[in-house]
């Protein structure tokens, strides 16, 4: 199962590029942190990167809630995403038909196709969503996850639609890097990667219907491979140090369950 497989014979197996480059960073940086940064402001992503950046193996921004978006902030992103070695994951959970998809994509303020190394993406409207975001840009590597799960109270996924988002993906090995979800039974692939959001230590849930759980949890009993940190982070009192307790406390489980 692929919960066994060290992230180093993962990069192996892995199909789509930015998966081989996610799994390389992992075993590097011996990191299976995402943060999630829900930040308003450039200068405060900026900051929090500059300080939890090494920790992390992966950053998922949320673009359309930055005040002051600017072609500026994307270059510095970038730098930091070089220098500290992580990939750049914009949640833009795409939804609609693949021809406008295409255009989000590509155009308007963003311009998410020209920095993102992977987004994310629902299966909802079917495959031609897919082929709309094939796997580069300028002739760089660009990734996909699917949204197979989610971690909020009440959502609408059902387990065939989960089945049938795992099938879906099965066909466009290239372009999938894994799967946004809750389950270590959603897929098999050892080549692709479970993103797990909804973890934290401090409490169970938000007001709003998020329900988090322990890294032990997630990375035990859930499969996760990369867990999503946000406020557990983001709203710490020293960002950095919370970083490292979750950073430590997820690697320390994934060795667990190498180890068998
Ligand atoms: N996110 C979830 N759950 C999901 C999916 C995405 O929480 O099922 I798909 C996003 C939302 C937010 C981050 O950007 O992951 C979690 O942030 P917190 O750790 O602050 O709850």
């Amino acid at each position: 199962d692929r919960a066994s497989i060290s992230f180093e014979k993962r990069a192996e197996l892995a199909t789509n590029q930015v998966a081989k480059q996610l799994f390389e960073i992992i075993a590097l940086k011996k990191t299976n942190l995402c943060i999630s940064v829900d930040l308003t402001s450039t200068a405060k992503i900026l900051d929090l990167l500059e300080k939890v950046g090494e920790h992390v193996c992966l950053v998922k921004t949320h673009v359309d809630i930055i005040e002051d978006f600017n072609s500026d902030f994307v270059i510095q992103i970038k730098q930091l995403s070089k220098r500290l070695n992580f990939l750049i994951l914009e949640d833009r959970k795409y939804a609609d038909i693949g021809n406008t998809v295409s255009l989000q994509y590509l155009n308007g303020l963003y311009k998410i196709g020209e920095w993102a190394d992977c987004v994310t993406v629902h299966s909802l409207p079917g495959e031609g969503i897919l082929k709309a975001l094939n796997g580069s840009t300028n002739g760089v590597s660009r990734g996909v996850f699917l949204l197979a799960e989610m971690s909020s109270e009440g959502n609408l996924i059902t387990p065939d639609y989960t089945k049938a988002t795992v099938e879906m993906a099965a066909k466009y090995p290239d372009l999938i890097t894994g799967f946004v979800c809750q389950n270590k039974d959603t897929f098999k692939d050892p080549g692709l990667i479970q993103l797990t959001p909804g973890v934290q230590l401090e409490t169970s849930g938000d007001s709003l219907g998020q329900i988090y759980n322990t890294p032990e949890k997630v990375i035990l009993d859930k499969g996760a491979d990369i867990a999503v940190v946000g406020r557990g982070i983001v709203a710490a009192k020293s960002p950095e140090t919370q970083a490292v307790v979750y950073k430590n406390a997820l690697w320390k489980c994934y060795q667990k369950r190498i180890s068998g």
